[in-house]
Formats: C-alpha cells, structure tokens, sequence
C-alpha cells in the first residue's frame, strides 16, 4: 500500500534539478489525471529547477487537498423513522458484494440495525454469497425468487424493513456494463421502485470501482452517472497496487465524492473516506 510519495521522494534528489517529464510521468501513473498533473506541475515550475524534494511533496499534496473534498459526516438513520437506503452499482467484480457486506458491518458495529438485500438475482452464487456475509456478520437478510426483477426484490425488502424498524437496508445489484442499456436502465427502475416506498429513498447510490483498474474507473464513473443518479464512490482494493488518485480525477471530473474506502478482503477493511489519511497514507 501507499508508497507514492515515498517514491518520488526518492527519485527527488535535492541537489538536482527536477526532472519535469519524470515526476509528470509519475503523477499521471498515480492516476491523478493529465490536467492535474500539468496543474502541479506548472506551479512546480514556478519555483525553478532546484525545488526540493518535500516542496515537491508537499505542493502535490496541497493540490489534491485544494481539489477534494472536505470530509463527509458519519451516515445517520433518519429523522423520519424510515430506513435509509443505500444502492451500490458497478461494472463486474470490482466489490460490490463484499462491500455491501464491510458497510453492513460498519453500521451494524455503531449499534445500527441493517438489512442486506441481495438484487443480483440473475446468479444464485451471488445470492448466496451475500447471505454468507449476513450470516457470518449477523445482520438481516432478504433475497427474491431466482431470476426475480431486482426492483420487486428491493421493493418487498424495503417495505419489511420499515415495518421491522431495521435503520439501514444496503441494496447490492448485479454487476453490469454502462454499454448495455437495458441494464443501465434496471438500475433506474429499482431507483423508482424504491422512492415508491419512501420518496426520499434511496438516499444514498454509490458506485464501486475498482482502484486497480486506474483510469478505467473514470469511465466507469463517466457512463454511470450518465445513466443513473449517484451520490457517491466506494474505492476498492486500495491494499493492492492501485493508487487512489482516480478518486481525485473522478471528484474534479463529476464532482462525485469518494464515501468509503476497501483496504482488503476482510469485513473490517472498510473506512470512510477520509481526505488527510488517504493523501498522507493511500495515494
Ligand atoms: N484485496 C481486496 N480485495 C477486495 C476488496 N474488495 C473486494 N475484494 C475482492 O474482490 C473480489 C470481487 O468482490 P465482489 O464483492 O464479489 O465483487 P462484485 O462487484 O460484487 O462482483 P460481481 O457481483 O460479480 O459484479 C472478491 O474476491 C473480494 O474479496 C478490497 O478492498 N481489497
Ligand atoms: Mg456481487
């Protein structure tokens, strides 16, 4: 994990000149983005040749600091007694399921009460394997018939939970691709069926990507937020050798904030987001 900045720490000899098209090649692999790299790098620049290395560090920091945003309350139940909805949607396997689960565990661990339905009804394994986590992580379950439509599913979840007072209901969806639009439009569909219950509902959709994936997540995010409303990210696999600076490009390109953060496979690697502890530590 992390390591960034370490690098570049290293390649930075404060003696040197600054190798400009490097630490640029650098930033862009880190996957800020190519307008933001340019931007640090033009201030960079400004400096002349000999900057040193913790300006340099220090300067990218504060650029990613200017383009994020402030950090994001803790999510709370709401005021109204009905249970706040969450939707997490995403291309395949980036870690919706596991995900659904680690944020069931999160709440559940504030004293929260949470349901998880599974809305992935076109493989069973992906039931099951949702119904694995509520099992191990004790928390509620709900499922449909196989091959039932994942907004009924929703619909019928949703309402148990309000007559049960459970506080959260974490809808996990299959996995698609933004190009097939029959599926872009079925995530749309369980959005209206679940506002049926409660029109304030869901209240929050994240989209889960991938850190690994780099850049193909800001497409990911581009196609998505075209097709349906998002409120927010959940960046995964952020222990692998993906860096998070998607998260940055995505923020400044859609203004979609990241929500929560995957540090692994188990239940507890699983944060929200927080600005200084993923500059200073994940990117
Ligand atoms: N290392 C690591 N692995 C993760 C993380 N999040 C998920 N995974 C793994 O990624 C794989 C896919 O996760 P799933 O949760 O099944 O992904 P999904 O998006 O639900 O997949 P589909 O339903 O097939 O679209 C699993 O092996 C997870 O354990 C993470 O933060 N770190
Ligand atoms: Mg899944």
């Amino acid at each position: 994990m992390a390591g960034f900045f370490d690098k570049l720490i290293s390649k930075l000899l404060d003696d040197k000149d600054v190798d400009w098209d490097q630490l640029e090649a650098d930033l862009v692999t880190s996957d800020l983005g190519i307008r933001q790299a340019m931007e640090i790098i033009d201030d960079l620049q400004q400096l002349g040749r000999k900057v040193k290395a913790h300006v340099v560090v220090e300067k990218v920091k504060a650029h990613i600091n200017e383009v994020l945003p402030a950090d994001q309350p803790p999510l709370l139940p709401p005021i109204d007694d009905k249970p706040y909805v969450i939707t997490m949607v995403g291309v395949n396997g980036v870690g919706k399921t596991t995900s659904a689960a680690k944020l069931a565990y999160l709440l559940k661990r504030k004293g929260f009460s949470v349901m998880l339905v599974a809305a992935d009804t076109f493989r069973a394994a992906a039931v099951e394997q949702l119904e694995v986590w509520s099992e191990r992580l004790g928390v509620e379950f709900m499922k449909g018939a196989p091959n039932a439509d994942p907004s009924s599913v929703c619909y019928t979840a949703h309402q148990k939970a309000i007559n049960d007072g459970i506080q959260f209901v974490i809808c996990d969806t299959a996995g698609r691709l933004h190009t097939k639009h029959n599926l872009m439009s079925e995530l749309e569909k369980i959005r209206r069926t679940i506002a049926k219950n409660d029109e304030h509902a869901p209240h929050l959709s994240l989209l889960v990507v991938d850190a690994t994936t780099g850049s193909n997540a800001m497409q990911q995010a581009k196609e998505f937020s075209k097709a349906v409303n998002l409120d927010g990210l959940v960046v995964t696999k952020l222990d692998g050798s993906g860096k998070g600076g998607v998260a940055v490009a995505i923020y400044r390109e859609l203004k979609l904030p990241t929500r929560f953060i995957g540090t692994g496979e188990e239940p507890e690697q699983f944060e929200y987001f927080q600005r200084k502890r993923f500059v200073d530590e994940l990117l």
